[in-house]
């Protein structure tokens, strides 16, 4: 019998490991951690020594970084079919687009929210303009990323475009809206959403 526990704050990005977690089916145990103090601890830096959550811990494997999460849980779990098949042509869209959020969609919204002004050629991201023109394009021209079915890409893409709208970090777009709503009336990201909002409401 396997164990996996989830490291998290109801208000940060754990809800995506968690919604991740959700569409696996697994049962997992929550051990919620406070800003500044518990996630600092030695206890918690000895599990990911940046501090921060979400992290992961399935029996001695310990995996930190949200897209990293949902590719190790959608191959530790594959019954839940959350990842094209290892060596599929759909598997290499898989890869693209779940790195595409981690590194050039994040960079660039974190850019422009610290306001750097860097050169588009030596930017990973080019500019934040060009990437979300390439979203755009992907999602109005198919319903999931990589082949045909929902997996792991679509699950971090969704909830990070989702999110930034939320928030204004990004213009709301039709074809990102529908995206991302389409996605998020999961039953397990409703559920994981319900999880972390019932959290916050008990802390208040
Ligand atoms: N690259 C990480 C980002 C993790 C992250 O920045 N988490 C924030 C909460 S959303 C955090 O733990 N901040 C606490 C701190 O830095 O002290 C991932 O993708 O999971």
């Amino acid at each position: 019998m396997s164990t996996l526990t989830l490291y998290t704050h109801p208000e940060s990005r754990g809800v995506v490991a968690r919604w991740m977690l959700e569409e696996t089916g697994q049962s997992y145990r929550t051990e919620y951690l406070e800003y500044g103090t518990t996630m600092k601890a030695p206890e918690y830096l000895a599990i990911n020594p940046m501090g921060k959550v979400p992290a992961i811990r399935h029996d001695t494997t310990v995996v930190t970084e949200n897209a990293a999460i949902c590719a190790y849980l959608a191959d530790a779990f594959p019954a839940a079919g959350l990842a094209p098949p290892s060596g599929s042509r759909e598997r290499g869209d898989y890869y693209r687009w779940l790195f595409f959020v981690a590194g050039p969609l994040e960079a660039a919204v974190l850019a422009k929210l610290g306001g750097a002004t860097l050169e588009p050629r030596s930017a990973g991201f080019g500019s934040l303009e060009d990437v979300l023109a390439t979203l755009d394009a992907l999602v109005s021209s198919r319903e999931f990323v990589a082949g045909d079915r929902f997996s792991a890409a679509d699950l971090m893409l969704s909830a990070y475009l989702g999110w930034y709208m939320q928030f204004g970090v990004i213009d709301k777009r039709p074809a990102f809206e529908a995206y991302a709503a389409r996605h998020a009336g999961r039953e397990a990201a409703v559920r994981a959403r319900a999880t972390e909002a019932e959290r916050a409401a008990a802390k208040a």
